[in-house]
């Protein structure tokens, strides 16, 4: 090599910090560096717990055969410079606890997070997961005064992915056949939207009679709970993962995908001022793009009832945090 040879520039690879090291947070990183997607910080308040789990992984490198790398830390100091940040920390649903039931002691955690990273990681994109979703995702919003379009809630992907999972497996035709939708508050008063779910783009409502889909939209509605119960600790992680992971992909490699989730509704669907899971387009500008389709009167009714109970718990933690609506 002579001194006039040049190196193509190297492009810093994305950063991911990923907040809670728990079931969907070490699930999350472990799927972020080994698709080579980006490179992970894993941050927990217990000591040792992301320090072991990051020391874990980095010793399955060779073999998965990635190129990226990742921290386990207590400091949010090594979350910066971070392009996505993703909030999973927060106490998990035990059998019998419903979501509401985490409100008190999530917003507290999932707060102080968010305006920790922000110290850091200013331009990233926010990420929530936590529960109860879409309350923890206003939060984040209203307590670090980002724009809305980079802070967003999962939770519509991984519903919509049940709901396609139940409809593949009744079928038996494959998952990748299967598209599906659900909007709303996530919990028992979602919206799983049949009309809207098709196989390779025939309805589904040309496949099965009514009463096999609203045993199916039913078991979507408690496919947390289910888990939870057959789990009897913890609640699901491997699904909530993977959906996560589809949205920051979408967002790290602008694919602009149009998904359903938690985003800010400023007078689309009637709603003003609230977090709810509605189909949106995500790029590398975050939140790009929120769609209104068409409901009937009926879907509605169920999306605004949702809206009513996020609401409810919004001002409830608001009241909460000491902070006025
Ligand atoms: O669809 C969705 N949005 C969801 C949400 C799907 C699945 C899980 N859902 C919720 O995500 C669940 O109800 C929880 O509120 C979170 C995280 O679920 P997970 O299953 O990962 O919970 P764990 O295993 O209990 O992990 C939580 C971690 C744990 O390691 C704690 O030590 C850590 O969070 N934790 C903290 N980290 C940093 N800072 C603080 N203050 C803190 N408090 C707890």
């Amino acid at each position: 090599m002579t001194q006039s040879q040049t190196f193509p520039l190297c492009n810093k690879f994305p950063k991911v910090s990923i907040i809670g090291a728990g079931n969907v947070g070490k699930t999350l990183a472990q799927k972020v560096i080994e698709s080579n997607l980006a490179d992970a910080c894993l941050l927990d308040i217990v000591e040792g717990l992301p320090q072991g789990i990051a020391l874990d992984l980095t010793q399955a490198t060779g073999l998965e055969f990635h190129h990226r790398s990742i921290v386990g830390t207590n400091d949010y100091k090594d979350t910066v410079n971070s392009d996505v940040v993703v909030i999973t920390a927060g106490i998990a649903r035990k059998p019998g606890m419903t979501r509401n039931d985490l409100l008190k002691i999530n917003a507290k955690i999932v707060t102080e997070a968010a305006q920790k990273c922000l110290v850091y990681s200013p331009n990233a994109l926010y990420l929530v997961i936590t529960n109860p979703l879409d309350v923890m995702t206003y939060l984040v919003w209203k307590t670090t005064n980002l724009p809305a379009n980079k802070v967003v809630g999962m939770a519509g992907v991984l519903d919509s992915t049940r709901l396609q999972a139940f409809i593949a497996m009744e079928l038996g035709v494959s998952f990748n056949d299967v598209q599906s939708m659900v909007l709303g508050g996530h919990g028992d008063l979602m919206l799983p939207l049949p009309r809207y779910c098709t196989i390779s783009g025939i309805p589904i409502t040309e496949l099965m009679d009514t009463e096999t889909i609203e045993r199916l939209v039913q078991r979507t509605r408690d496919g947390g709970a289910e888990i939870v119960k057959l789990l009897k600790t913890g609640s699901a992680y491997y699904a909530p993962a993977s959906s996560a992971f589809h949205m920051i992909e979408s967002v790290l490699l602008n694919q602009s995908r149009l998904l359903p989730a938690a985003v800010y509704l400023q007078g689309e669907y009637g709603l003003k001022d609230i977090y709810l899971g509605v189909p949106c387009r995500l790029g590398c500008g975050g939140v790009e793009q929120i769609v209104e389709i068409n409901l009937t009167d009926e879907e509605r009714k169920i999306l605004h009832n949702s809206a009513r109970s996020v609401r409810d718990n919004i001002d409830l933690a608001l009241e909460q945090l000491g902070m006025k609506h």
